[in-house]
């Protein structure tokens, strides 16, 4: 039995030509920005790949098939479209074989891109280790991902809501390197920096092509997370960012909000205290990552 995998024609002649590809998840669309602005960015960021040189995949489960690459009517009615399921690795295969339709998350999306063929995804920030972990457990299983599936994964480093010194600590236990990219610190979402260091720096997307195909040589399972900082421009000073996380935080113990529904429940609360500048900053991070992964995946396809 063959997976329920539906290639977009440009995708599939692109994995058959082996162009350049970068991969898009679609629960940014769907649980992490607001409609109209999810599906302009969406579209934005495929975009930004193609002036890159590159062809874009967006990946969602829709009616029990993994699409990798949406056409414009199927991205539209993913944008729109309410109660869409969060799809995780736990719940892929659920969701295919009861012919039900989901976003993909990190995880998800590392899993799809691998089974198709293609080896950079650009995403806004991972999931991690949230804060209060201690005693809630809860830790995204994009960690557990990037531990498993050789996919590289350009992210502006794990989202500012997290614990991020409990986040570097699980990805080292998983032998994940995580990669700063032309600087020391690990950046922080919508801040250039977290105040910690990076395990790991590189400055170019050459050697970052590099270290992906070293990883597949070696025979390591498991990917890379490539830590992009927000653009100068665009960042949001985490000390600005500080006190309306953690009203957010505080909001969602007091409500109770749990699994899945704790990041999009942020994200949406830090969009409405900061009157909308944390979605203008995500929107930047992402395009730029969406950059550099097209760089990437150049260089995997064509190695210097
Ligand atoms: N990047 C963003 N916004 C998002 C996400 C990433 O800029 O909403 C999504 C990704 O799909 C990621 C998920 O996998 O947030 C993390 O969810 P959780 O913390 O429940 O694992």
């Amino acid at each position: 039995m063959t997976p329920p995998l539906t290639l977009s024609p440009e995708v599939a002649d692109a994995v058959a030509k082996g162009r350049p590809l970068v991969a898009l998840e679609s629960t940014i669309i769907t649980h992490g920005m607001p409609w109209p602005q999810n599906l302009e960015t969406a579209q934005k960021v495929e975009a930004t790949v193609r002036e890159a040189g590159a062809v874009p995949a967006t990946i969602a489960v829709l009616e029990g098939r993994l699409h990798v690459g949406l056409d414009p009517e199927r991205l539209e009615a993913l944008a729109q479209a309410r109660d869409v399921a969060k799809l995780s690795r736990a719940d892929l295969a659920v969701c295919l074989a009861t012919g039900g339709t989901g976003a993909t998350t990190v995880a998800a999306t590392m899993i799809a891109a691998h089974l198709a063929g293609i080896s950079v995804f650009a995403t806004g920030g991972i999931g991690g280790v949230h804060k209060g972990a201690e005693t809630s457990f809860d830790i995204s299983a994009d960690l557990q991902e990037l531990a498993a599936t050789p996919v590289t994964v350009v992210a502006a480093g794990a989202k500012a809501i997290l614990d991020l010194p409990k986040t570097l600590e699980v990805l080292e236990t998983l032998g994940v390197p995580v990669i700063a990219v032309g600087q020391d610190a690990l950046p922080a979402f919508w801040s250039r920096s977290s105040g910690l260091r990076a395990p790991l720096r590189m400055d170019t997307a050459a050697e970052i092509a590099a270290a992906h195909v070293m990883r597949g040589t070696l025979g390591l399972p498991g990917g890379q997370l490539v830590a992009n900082p927000i653009p100068e421009a665009d960042e949001i000073p985490a000390e600005d960012l500080a006190p309306v996380i953690a009203q957010a935080q505080a909001e969602a113990d007091a409500q109770g909000i749990a699994a899945k529904d704790v990041t999009p429940f942020l994200l949406q609360r830090i969009f409405e205290l900061t009157d909308g500048r944390s979605l203008d900053a995500n929107i930047a991070l992402v395009l730029n990552n969406a950059r550099l992964a097209s760089a990437i995946a150049a260089h995997i396809a064509a190695p210097a």
